[in-house]
C-alpha cells in the first residue's frame, strides 16, 4: 500500500536543487512520486514498503543534500 513520508531537506538553494532531490528520490525502487518544496525545505515522497526511509535519506545525501525524517 502506498504511503507518504515527509523529509526535511537542507542545502537546497534553487529549482535545480529541487529537481536533483526529486530525481534522486524518484530513482529509488518503490518510490512512486516525489514533490519537493524549496521554501518549505520539504520532500513529500509517495512510496510502497519497498522504499525505506533510510534509502531515501541516503539518496538525498548522495545528491549532495541533507535529509531527516519529519515527524
Ligand atoms: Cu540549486
Amino acid at each position: 500500500m502506498a504511503q507518504t513520508t515527509y523529509l526535511h531537506v537542507e542545502g537546497m538553494t534553487c529549482m535545480m536543487c529541487v529537481k536533483h532531490v526529486e530525481n534522486a528520490l524518484k530513482a529509488l525502487p518503490g518510490v512512486e512520486g516525489a514533490k519537493v518544496s524549496l521554501s518549505e525545505k520539504r520532500a513529500a515522497v509517495l512510496h510502497s514498503e519497498e522504499a525505506t526511509v533510510d534509502a531515501m535519506i541516503a539518496a538525498v545525501r548522495q545528491a549532495g543534500y541533507e535529509a531527516t525524517v519529519e515527524v
